[in-house]
């Protein structure tokens, strides 16, 4: 069941996710171009052709990364313009949902709600997420694999720099997403995580008026975490430092009632009588149950008949 939060390295969630010694996604430029087409002609709610060009933006794309092999290089200058060309501006009032540790939720939370906006529901994000690219030295791309650490990978500066754009843009109440059952031994929240290190310090605080800390659940598992406590207490003081409010909530229900679209068969999501009837085994005993009070109630209606006729006969002896 484990459904609830997805991650990068070990972690037990049952999303895919990229592993940076993959090589480059076959046919990026195809996908990135079908997603851009997808995304600024028909996913935006006001249509973004004629105002994005997908093919520039992705020759901008290419340029910073194909040929060039090194690890540790900042490639985020390099960037720049591909984000100049992608930033939505401040778009997400009120809506950004920021997650660590709990990708697969966030996202259903966002494509559920009009609530929320994740990274990956911004051109930038959206275009890339999944995605896995790094450069080979004359040849383009390297296909076969990536090897540079995250921190100093080209994937990692993009989603950093991607990172940055969107706290930037974020505004009013924003809502962090975090995994309070994690099964892989890390924290709810990871003082090394892009959420930690990227994205909190570039809020702008008075832009924002106040962080959402959702420490989200899985339903079959006791949780680990809570507002107030170990990690979460660290992350609600550091935003506290940014002179930003902050509320947390345990187990909230949105993040409950998403999962429970997922697993609608799960205990907690079930009302009573459901979960009486939940398995075939429970079926089977009420069924009996309700032979055998069949059989009493027609056995009680016979003997009642019976005593009534009788006493009718001895009456008439009388
Ligand atoms: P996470 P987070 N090594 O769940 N975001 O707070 C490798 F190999 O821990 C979105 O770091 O949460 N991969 C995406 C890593 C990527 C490493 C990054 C690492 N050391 C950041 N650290 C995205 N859509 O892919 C991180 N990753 C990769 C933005 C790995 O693919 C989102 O706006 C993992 O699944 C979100 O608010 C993913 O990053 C926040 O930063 C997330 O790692 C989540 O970054």
């Amino acid at each position: 069941m484990n459904a609830l939060f997805a991650c990068f390295i070990l972690a037990s969630a049952n999303f895919a996710v990229v592993s940076c010694s993959a090589g480059t996604t076959a046919n990026i430029k195809a996908i990135f171009l079908g997603r851009c087409y997808d995304y600024v002609q028909l996913k935006s709610n006001v249509s973004l052709l004629g105002r994005k060009n997908c093919s520039s933006l992705y020759q901008t794309f290419e340029d910073v990364f194909s040929n060039k092999t090194t690890c540790k290089t900042d490639y985020s200058a390099k960037f720049d313009g591909f984000f100049k060309q992608v930033d939505p501006g401040s778009t997400s009032n009120n809506k950004a949902l920021f997650w660590s540790g709990t990708k697969n939720v966030a996202h259903s939370l966002s494509s559920s709600s009009d609530a929320y906006i994740t990274l990956e529901d911004t051109l930038p994000g959206y275009i890339a997420n999944n995605l896995n690219f790094c450069g080979e030295n004359t040849k383009g791309f390297n296909y076969v694999s990536c090897s540079c650490h995250w921190n100093e990978s080209q994937l990692g500066t993009f989603w950093r720099a991607a990172s940055v754009q969107f706290a930037k843009n974020a505004r009013g109440v924003v809502h962090v997403l975090v995994n309070g059952t994690r099964r892989d031994g890390e924290p709810a929240f990871r003082n090394t995580s892009t959420f930690a290190e990227v994205e909190l310090p570039n809020l702008n605080a008075k832009e924002v008026k106040e962080v959402k800390i959702f420490v989200g659940v899985d339903l079959d598992i006791k949780p680990k975490e809570k507002c107030g406590k170990e990690s979460i207490k660290t992350m609600q003081k550091l935003i506290e430092q940014r002179d930003i409010k902050v509320k947390c909530f345990d187990d909230p229900r949105v993040v409950f009632f998403v999962l429970c679209t997922k697993y609608p068969r799960d205990h907690r999501c079930m009302t009573v009588l459901t979960r009486l009837f939940k398995d075939s085994d429970n079926l089977k005993m009420w069924k009996i149950i309700a032979f055998c009070l069949i059989g009493a109630c027609t056995l009680l209606i016979i003997i009642l008949v019976t005593i009534l006729c009788l006493k009718r006969k001895y009456s008439q002896f009388k």
